[in-house]
């Protein structure tokens, strides 16, 4: 893995004061088609026999407004090959300071809330504690972050993801709610993804976030990849398929499987 400057200066200096970068033309368009056939394929299936693609995978989501799948690496090629684009992944270490493993992954359909009895709201969350940060070189790090990209084109009002620009930064001795409460009063403080299908989303997790409110009539269709440094777990229900992973080369098992944990390689990343 090539740990040389994923991100360019600016886009390293846009995260660092945002807590997020978008990125133009992360995938083609045969990989964008390939990830967004996948994913309807697998709701096409879903809806048809309510089966889930692989035994390690699960829904977290299966109306017609969300539905989303989890743990890809197993599912389809096309998902493998977008958990552990070069790229990104190198973005990823970049951003947490070392060699990282994958501790996430899913896929998600959203479509308009129809209801007008029970209009959306933004549910801004973040995962983990902001603490879980450090510096060096005199740039943020955080130990969890992630990559998110649309796979439809979005314009403004079609439900990009949504955040709180800087949040990454405040801790959690400041109320979460009061944080959201203060953001919404003031539309400066609420950045909405609008960007060509391929794009990615790197953000640190501590970022407050939240799905966009579809205000379009358009499906909004997304996949994305979490890392961490080797010796954090997996989230809840991502575990990688042991036999799975036995087929992997080397690279590849250890990103899916943490396996070097303290075995901590780590990266220098000036501005
Ligand atoms: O739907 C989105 O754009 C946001 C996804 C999200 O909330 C998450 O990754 O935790």
């Amino acid at each position: 893995m090539s740990f040389n400057n994923a991100l360019t200066p600016a886009q390293r200096l846009y995260l660092d004061i945002y807590g997020y970068v978008l990125i133009e033309n992360v995938l083609t368009r045969d990989e964008i088609d390939l990830l967004l056939e996948t994913t309807y394929e697998i709701e096409a299936q879903f809806k048809a026999t309510g089966e889930c693609p692989y035994p390690a995978s699960h829904f977290s989501g299966t109306t017609n407004e969300f539905f989303r799948v989890d743990n890809l690496p197993h599912i389809a090629p096309c998902y493998f090959d977008y958990v552990t684009h070069p790229r990104l992944v190198a973005m990823a270490e970049e951003i947490t300071g070392g060699v990282v493993r994958l501790e996430q992954s899913d896929a998600h359909i959203r479509r308009p809330v129809t209801d007008p009895d029970n209009p959306k709201k933004y549910g801004f969350h973040r995962g983990i504690n902001p603490g879980f940060n450090y510096t060096r070189n005199g740039l943020y790090h955080f130990t969890f972050i992630k990559t998110l990209t649309n796979l439809t084109d979005l314009e403004p009002g079609d439900g990009g993801t949504t955040v709180i620009p800087g949040t990454h930064k405040i801790s959690d001795e400041v109320d979460q709610q009061a944080i959201v409460q203060a953001a919404l009063e003031d539309p400066r403080l609420i950045h909405e993804v609008a960007a060509p299908a391929g794009s990615t989303l790197v953000f640190f997790e501590a970022l407050l976030h939240a799905s966009g409110i579809i205000r379009s009539d358009k499906d909004r269709v997304l996949i994305l990849g979490g890392y961490t440094p080797t010796m954090f777990q997996t989230w809840n229900g991502y575990d990688p398929d042991p036999d799975f992973v036995q087929s992997l080369s080397d690279e590849h098992r250890a990103l899916l499987t943490g396996e070097r944990k303290y075995g901590w390689e780590r990266t220098l990343r000036t501005l």
